[in-house]
């Protein structure tokens, strides 16, 4: 293999990515804003370059890992006609819209535009565990397919440059909430002496067999169907929120992460439903659209 492959982006996420393409034999130029971050790269065998200009020079791919939207503009709009006609592949972490964007500008140029979002911290990368999602250009998703599977498990979604983001997105709030959950649950065993450590030792396990509810509540979601005989209860499950907010307040703990699930429930059954599946969660929190 000969043609180079660029990597624009040094962080944590970008010189993983990097070094996967170096161990594989793939001859790879990288660059980063603040010189200094590629050394580890260069004695792996990366060509390093002083700037854009000179690690974009040739016609191999070209890959983004940058700290967001912004820094991606800053990074390729001063070289943008010297892009014409390459291929860029973009995992930098960006909303649905700023990737719809991003691709918009790229076609402007006669750039191909792929979009991509990481599901896996740096430390995952090569590992069958780590996912990246696609959207975009589909012929440069399968063309670059032997790249793109040595860092984990490549799924494409489509050309629409969004559906990738917007899939890391709504994941990402998921576990953020968890973790904030989490936070939340510690703070209360904490206020009486028991360490997070501990706590974490059983909510891990807790967490990963409640997983398993997720298909139930997608499949009552996605049938509109929230009368069914075996759901919990709004009112249950109101009655259940309401205990943890009064343990909580016990504890000395602020309700921030718990009282807006509560409201929620309570809204639905303030609106009729309070004997209709938990999973009418979903019907509040969509009323914004
Ligand atoms: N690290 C992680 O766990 C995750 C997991 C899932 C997805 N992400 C996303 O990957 C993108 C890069 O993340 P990262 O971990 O590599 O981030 P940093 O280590 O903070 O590196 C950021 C790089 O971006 C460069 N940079 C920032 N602003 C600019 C700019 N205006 N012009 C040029 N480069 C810029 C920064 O350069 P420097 O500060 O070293 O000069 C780093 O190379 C990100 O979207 C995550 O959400 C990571």
């Amino acid at each position: 293999m000969t043609t180079r492959t660029t990597f624009l982006g040094l962080g944590a996420m970008g010189s993983a990515l990097a070094a996967a393409a170096l161990d594989a034999g793939r001859p790879s130029v990288v660059w980063n804003r603040t010189p200094g971050r590629a050394g580890a790269l260069g004695e792996r065998g990366a060509t390093i370059a002083k700037t854009v200009d000179e690690a974009i020079t040739g016609d191999g791919l070209i890959i983004l890992c940058l700290l967001d939207h912004q820094s991606v503009h800053a990074v390729i709009d001063p070289v943008a006609a010297s892009l014409t006609g390459r291929t860029v592949i973009n995992l930098t972490t960006t909303t649905p819209n700023q990737a719809r964007e991003l691709a918009a500008w790229a076609t402007e140029h006669s750039i191909t535009y792929l979009d991509g979002t990481i599901m896996a911290v740096p430390e995952m990368i090569g590992r069958p565990d780590a996912v990246i999602f696609y959207s975009g250009a589909e012929a440069a998703f399968e063309e670059n397919r032997e790249l793109l599977d040595l860092w984990g498990q490549s799924d494409y979604f489509g050309t629409d440059r969004g559906m990738a983001s917007l899939r890391d997105m709504a994941m990402l709030v998921g576990m953020y909430t968890m973790f904030a959950g989490f936070l939340h649950g510690a703070a209360m065993v904490g206020a009486e002496g028991v360490s997070a450590a501990e706590f974490a030792r059983r909510q891990t396990p807790f967490l990963a067999a409640m997983t398993g509810q997720l298909a139930g509540l997608a499949a009552t979601v996605d049938a509109e169907d929230y009368a069914g005989a075996d759901q919990q209860s709004l009112e249950f499950t109101e009655a259940a929120l309401a205990s943890l907010v009064t343990a909580s307040l016990e504890a000395g703990v602020h309700v921030d992460v718990l009282r807006p699930v509560h409201d929620i429930v309570r809204r639905q059954i303030a609106a009729g439903y309070g004997r209709q599946g938990t999973a009418r969660i979903f019907e509040e929190l969509r009323k914004s659209r």
